[in-house]
């Protein structure tokens, strides 16, 4: 028969394994997001049989997962106050070698040297930015002229820039377009399915 004692005994394990659990869940999300939620969030800004042997940078900067294929998931853009309201807000972007160069160049404020052409697939999309101004990441409100907020889409980051000379910079056509034309940061944008979903006045099919 269960004495008093063992009751409390008992009650006290599972209070205990309770606060445990909860204490566990908060720690976790001390960023805002399980690791979990981070590895699946940017790791689909690319394909399945690319997201899932890349390696995956949390918001803290630290590595979630190790990859095998030689391709970086990670948020393009900082962590707001209460977290990402989905992945979209993030900007997840899946680079290879040579792109993760650029980025950190871009987030860096210095010039791109890249050993060759570097690839960027952001599936999720981004926030956009005034396609002709830096700096512009997210202001979509600020009544920028030329802004443009993403959906799907990959990027070719240009080892040599010069090469971008003379195409359109028009991403209102659905064409691949080059984007912060004239600047170090010059590159391809490539509009996949749903590229005007955020931004449905830009699409082709509503000019
Ligand atoms: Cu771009």
């Amino acid at each position: 028969m269960l004495n008093f004692k063992n009751l409390v005994l008992t009650f006290v394990f599972i209070a205990g394994s309770l606060f445990a659990e909860d204490h566990g869940a908060m720690k976790t999300k001390k960023d805002g997001y399980s690791v979990k939620w981070q590895i699946k969030a940017f790791s689909s800004a690319a394909p399945d049989f690319i997201a899932d042997y890349a390696t995956v940078i949390g918001v803290d900067g630290s590595v979630l997962k190790e990859g095998t294929n030689g391709w970086t998931c990670e948020s393009f853009m900082p962590m707001p106050e209460g977290g990402f309201p989905s992945a979209h807000h993030a900007a997840p972007a899946c680079s290879d070698k040579n792109a993760v160069a650029w980025a950190t160049a871009y987030k860096a404020n210095e010039v791109p040297k890249l050993e060759a052409d570097g690839w960027i697939w952001m599936l999720h999309g981004d926030l956009g930015v005034d396609n002709f101004t830096l700096g512009t990441d997210g202001q979509k409100d600020a009544g920028h002229e030329h802004y443009i907020e993403s959906g799907p889409h990959m990027m070719l980051m240009p080892k040599d820039p010069s090469s971008l000379d003379g195409l359109s910079t028009d991403y209102t056509t659905g064409a691949p377009y080059v984007m912060y034309s004239g600047t170090p940061y010059v590159h391809m944008m490539i509009p996949l399915e749903n590229y005007y979903d955020y931004q449905p006045e830009s699409n082709p099919k509503n000019n």
